[in-house]
């Protein structure tokens, strides 16, 4: 069922110095206890005003606190950055409390507002925090790509390379690996050639809801080998290895080697007596197992018996240390869920907390007096002085800041406005990020794109062209050099400035995390761009959330979009993006018309994703190549077209109708708009850029009182005006334009898709053409006629 612990080394054990291993097993014991207590103050003695539990997980905190006590206090460098297993939230918070970096009014709030976070976050916990976690998998994968960020970093040698890389470090749950995004992750990795890479497996055989199936086993370690990692399996600790070398105690091993996962986990359940029972009944033949059981009373048993090697510091130290070269590890640690508590084991255990009394028992064990709970050092065997001094010495506790401040990169103050009097904002887009390509301006050295397989389809074909694509080897395109013709350049290199991913879109996401963050992890700043289609953003939603939620930095081009794709379309057509881009935080979202439009926004969004405050931003753009107006744009222009709205046809004052589009429906509108002037003179057309800045700022500006961007649009209109709203989209995208000043509005808009046809059959059939827009207007002025009335 194992591999020894050398097995996957080929090095000779070296026992750790016997004061480091007692420092360590002391604060080992005072990180289980804080997290304990930590989770038990804030569901038992915190006044509760909702009624709703706290909740917390003791059970999988205890799992983990010997691989986190090793790590952190011994193991970790300062460039080091790690993902923790989201559940071990409070061991993180303890051992951050020991170092000195968390304070205890925190550790007093866990979970409450303001306090320690239930899972560990970048944003909300701040600096201590590499990698928020929290949806499981994504912490993990996030690590992988952290490296491939490192990479690029050095290889180009953007930052100081005579320091030895830092190790991305991911502890996760062993349930964790169920997650799709692991596998999509280790692929791309295997291709990339990834290093520095760790990831400690929790390895406790339980999940959320039961003991995990025993067939797993043996899967996981293989599946890790053939992406070419090495794998460690830590299974044994050295009580059991000592009582294996004793006469016959070979059976034991075998015993315990074919114990099925449930049985082991509910004996060590039932503890000492439990194992007796169970031990007689199958070993009792063997003399030498008898005189094992003679000799260890019932506690003793039961720590020999649980005694699996990601319990025991010194095999779980001896591991960490004997890796050093570069080559990917997958540490597979043997746990038990609850280790230490008197859940332990138990299938249930998840969410379980010690009651009041079981916490008695387990303070007295502790020897933690009442009211010195919180102390650091209280109930430990070794005097304080000792261990402050460890403390001390520990790499993490005295070095720097762990987040690096990185220069900003100089954006110029215009863009130039990609030529062609008909085209579409994707092309556009080719165009822009070509001419940056073809410049030696300081942003396009510090640009990177990244494309799961889409990268020509959505016009990156220059750029790549101009810069070409990232690879830690050289590599030839073979095509070019055997004269095949072809308009895409596909060399390969270290200087490349494309990242090429497989059609992986949750890697996308956390890719662009990765090269996000690059100046807070790594000290220089990417300018990221990352391009896909827009419906498959809801494959990857999940990781896109987690991007924004780590505040990584990053645009997000997404093309084509909608059923404007048209014959192209059917299935790939997509409707509710743009409520996305509305309702995801840290997220500004875009959906320009024209050409012109895009070169602001573009410029803007580089300035944008480098702010203090700011934020990633997302490009809904279109294959529809359409009429350019003919203009210069001015500095009003501009910043209406960020703050997310103009009049492109100015209303009359207090005009009867104005009609509101988005996007790549600005011919049928301005169509309509035309049509309608006959019959409504004075009737406006306002273009939007981004329905999400828009509504944010109604929002923000209504909270401070003052008069919002689309208040003062729409006060051109007559009070209670007909407005018809339309784009490419979900009609709820803009029906909230409605609200802001009580026009009678009519939403247009796509609710339904799937079908494929050309842009004027589909727009007619989803009713947002011309005609569609002139019958809303109809109905719109009719309803405010009435209201009027
Ligand atoms: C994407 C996602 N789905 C579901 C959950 C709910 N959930 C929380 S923990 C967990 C099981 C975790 O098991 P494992 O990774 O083995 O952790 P441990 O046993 O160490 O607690 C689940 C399903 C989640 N956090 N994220
Ligand atoms: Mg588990």
């Amino acid at each position: 069922m194992l591999r020894t612990l050398e097995g996957g080394l080929g090095r000779k054990r070296q026992a750790a110095p016997d004061d480091k291993l007692a420092c360590l097993t002391a604060l080992e014991r005072k990180v289980l206890w804080l997290s304990t207590w930590m989770i038990h103050n804030a569901n038992h003695l915190r006044p509760n005003r909702d009624g709703l539990k706290v909740g917390g997980h003791q059970a999988s905190s205890a799992s983990v606190a010997t691989l986190m006590t090793a790590l952190y206090f011994d193991v970790l460098r300062p460039q080091d950055r790690v993902a923790v297993k989201p559940h071990a939230s409070p061991v993180f918070h303890a051992i951050q409390y020991l170092l000195g970096h968390q304070t205890r009014a925190k550790l007093e709030r866990f979970r409450g507002f303001g306090g320690a976070q239930s899972y560990p976050s970048r944003s909300k916990d701040g600096e201590t925090v590499d990698f928020s976690t929290g949806s499981v998998g994504l912490g993990v994968g996030m690590t992988l790509f952290a490296s491939l960020a490192q990479d690029y970093l050095r290889l180009k040698r953007l930052v100081p390379t005579d320091d030895p890389p830092g190790r991305m470090i991911a502890l996760a749950g062993d349930a964790e690996l169920d997650e799709g995004n692991i596998f999509e992750a280790l692929l791309e990795g295997w291709k990339h050639d990834v290093r520095n890479l760790w990831w400690v497996i929790d390895y406790n055989r339980q999940s959320l809801d039961a003991v995990v199936s025993d067939r797993l086993f043996g899967r996981i370690d293989a599946m890790f080998e053939m992406m070419g990692w090495r794998v460690v399996t830590l299974k044994y600790g050295r009580l059991l290895e000592a009582a294996f070398a004793r006469p016959d105690g070979h059976h034991l091993r075998e015993w315990i080697d074919a114990c099925p996962n449930s049985l082991y986990s509910a004996l060590v359940y039932k503890g000492g007596e439990g194992w007796r029972e169970r031990l007689h009944r199958d070993l009792n033949r063997y003399p030498g197992i008898r005189t094992i059981l003679d000799d260890h009373d019932d506690a003793a048993l039961q720590r020999l018996m649980t005694n699996l090697a990601g319990h025991d510091m010194d095999s779980v130290l001896d591991a960490f240390h004997a890796v050093e070269d570069d080559r990917p590890t997958c540490f597979i640690a043997y746990t038990i869920k609850g280790y230490g508590l008197p859940f332990a084991g138990h299938k249930d255990n998840h969410a379980g907390l010690m009651n009041l009394d079981q916490m008695a028992a387990f303070r007295r064990n502790m020897a933690v007096a009442e009211s010195a709970e919180w102390e650091r050092f209280a109930g430990l065997d070794l005097p304080a002085e000792r261990l402050t001094e460890f403390l001390e010495g520990v790499p993490l506790a005295g070095s720097g800041p762990r987040r690096h401040d990185a220069a900003a990169v100089a954006v110029p103050p215009s863009l130039p406005v990609p030529r062609g009097t008909r085209q579409s904002t994707q092309e556009a887009f080719g165009r822009l990020l070509g001419d940056i390509g073809a410049s030696d301006a300081a942003l396009a050295e510090r640009i990177v794109t990244t494309s799961p397989d889409v990268t020509v389809s959505t016009n990156l074909g220059p750029w790549v062209n101009r810069r070409g694509i990232f690879d830690r080897a050289e590599r030839a395109d073979t095509f070019r050099e055997e004269h095949v013709v072809s308009a895409q350049r596909w060399a390969m290199s270290p200087q490349g400035q494309h990242i090429e991913l497989g059609i992986a879109e949750s890697n996308l996401f956390l890719q662009l995390a990765a090269l996000g963050l690059a100046g807070p992890l790594f000290g220089t700043r990417l300018l990221p761009i990352g391009t896909l289609y827009d419906p498959f953003i809801k494959r990857g939603l999940d990781a896109l959330n987690y991007a924004c939620y780590q505040d990584a930095r990053f645009i997000l081009v997404a093309t084509p979009s909608g059923i404007t794709l048209a014959p192209e379309g059917g299935a790939h057509q997509s409707v509710g993006e743009p409520l996305t881009g509305l309702a995801q935080p840290e997220l500004a979202s875009f959906e320009p018309a024209y050409a012109d439009e895009l070169a602001v926004l573009q410029r803007w969004a580089f300035e944008e994703i480098q702010r203090e405050e700011g934020q990633s931003v997302y490009f809904r753009l279109s294959t529809r190549p359409i009429d350019q107006p003919r203009r210069t744009i001015d500095p009003d222009l501009a910043e209406a077209i960020v703050a997310g709205a103009y009049w492109l046809r100015e209303p009359a004052e207090g005009a009867e109708l104005a009609i509101a589009y988005c996007g790549a429906v600005a011919p049928e509108a301005l169509d309509a708009h035309q049509a309608v002037a006959e019959d409504v003179p004075g009737a406006g057309l306002l273009a939007i850029t981004s329905p999400d800045r828009l509504h944010h700022d109604w929002r923000a500006a209504r909270s401070r009182g003052e008069i919002s961007v689309a208040e003062r649009l729409l006060a051109r209109l007559r009070p209670g005006a007909a407005l018809v709203t339309v784009g490419d989209f979900h009609p709820a995208t803009l029906s909230w334009l409605g609200a802001v000043a009580g026009n009678a509005i009519v939403p247009l808009g796509v609710d339904r898709f799937g079908q494929s046809g050309d842009i004027p059959d589909l727009y007619r059939a989803y009713g947002i053409d011309s005609d569609a827009i002139l019958d809303a207007a109809a109905r719109a002025c009719l309803t405010a006629l009435r209201q009027k009335g």
